[in-house]
């Protein structure tokens, strides 16, 4: 990463702790569980028998991957690729194979937060898809709509896979899909994955692994802090505990404070003091109707063409046009 990008970055991540960390009640963005070690534990996750997620969106790209790639390609002859939060590409290169094999002429840009996840998916497509025409980019989605926006001249199919939407309260996402509605053109298409509403143990046990895996993935988050802004956090104060509104959909992840204790954060010259059973809350991860998907779609201009789910109707995967 330049310089230049990184010191950004780095103060955009001290700014928003500091405010996080100060506000009452206490919060941390989960969009900072990515760093080398969280990515690892995220891989783990999407490995995980209870994170049904992952399965249901790579059995319904691999039993539809000829129905979608037509989709994607329309009749254009040339378009561009572009994922959203592409992380390893697990479930993107079925498709990316189906596309190459096909003929198809496209470029992929994926886009991450993660310049590890990006650095080691360029180079497992070297190696798996040789002949794709790659153009990796560094950012959050909202820093990256520029680029896309910029793409004008060349057909676009933006993926948004994970249902990684979910992280984001319905206002926001709402504002977030607009944005993606504006750098759309007629024929350009919107492919994107919602976890759907469902018995409520299943959905906490896919945020509450026994294994303990998911409660690292919060964690981490904290040893983040201590790694790169100098905090004394230590892991073992904090419970890592998972709500799930069936009426809302709305998962929520939080660390609980298990006894009375003040930490300090020397690069933000800040020590907290956190009660027992204070809570910092970390992520939220929405569960969605079809219902709610075609209010986010029509109140972002958006429009529902095809939409595809797997056998138990778990997961959805909607594509959607202006
Ligand atoms: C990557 C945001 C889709 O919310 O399901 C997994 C992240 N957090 N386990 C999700 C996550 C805890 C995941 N997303």
């Amino acid at each position: 990463m330049q310089e230049k990008t990184r010191t950004i970055t780095i103060s955009k991540f001290k700014e928003e702790v500091y405010a996080g960390l100060t506000a009452n009640p206490k919060y941390l963005s989960s969009k900072y569980f990515y760093d080398t070690k969280g990515d690892k534990i995220f891989q783990d996750i999407m490995a995980m028998p209870e994170y049904y997620l992952t399965d249901c969106e790579y059995d319904i790209i691999e039993k539809n991957k000829k129905k979608i790639a037509a989709l994607f390609a329309g009749d254009s002859n040339n378009f561009n690729l572009i994922e959203l939060g592409a992380g390893d590409g697990k479930k993107t290169k079925i498709l990316l194979k189906h596309m190459v094999k096909s003929k198809l002429d496209f470029k992929y840009l994926p886009i991450d937060i993660s310049q590890n996840a990006l650095n080691q998916l360029e180079k497992a497509l070297q190696i798996e898809i040789p002949s794709l025409k790659t153009e990796p980019l560094q950012g959050t989605y909202l820093e990256t709509l520029d680029t896309i926006n910029s793409i004008r001249d060349t057909k676009k199919v933006i993926l948004f896979l994970g249902s990684n939407v979910g992280n984001l309260l319905h206002p926001q996402a709402v504002l977030f899909l607009q944005n993606i509605q504006k750098a759309m053109k007629k024929d350009d298409i919107f492919f994107v994955g919602f976890d759907q509403k469902k018995n409520p143990q299943t959905i906490l046990d896919a945020y509450n692994d026994e294994t303990g895996i998911t409660e690292a993935f919060n964690k981490n988050i904290l040893m983040r802090i201590n790694a790169e802004l100098k905090g004394n956090f230590v892991a073992d104060n904090f419970l890592h505990w998972e709500v799930y509104d069936p009426e809302t959909g709305t998962a929520k992840s939080y660390l609980v404070s298990k006894k009375a204790q003040t930490v300090t954060i020397k690069d933000l010259d800040l020590t907290i003091f956190l009660k027992p059973w204070e809570t910092i809350h970390t992520e939220i991860s929405q569960k969605y109707d079809d219902e709610v998907v075609s209010w986010l779609a029509k109140e972002s201009g958006l429009k529902i063409i095809e939409q595809f789910s797997d056998e138990k109707k778990y997961y959805k995967n909607y594509a959607l046009k202006k």
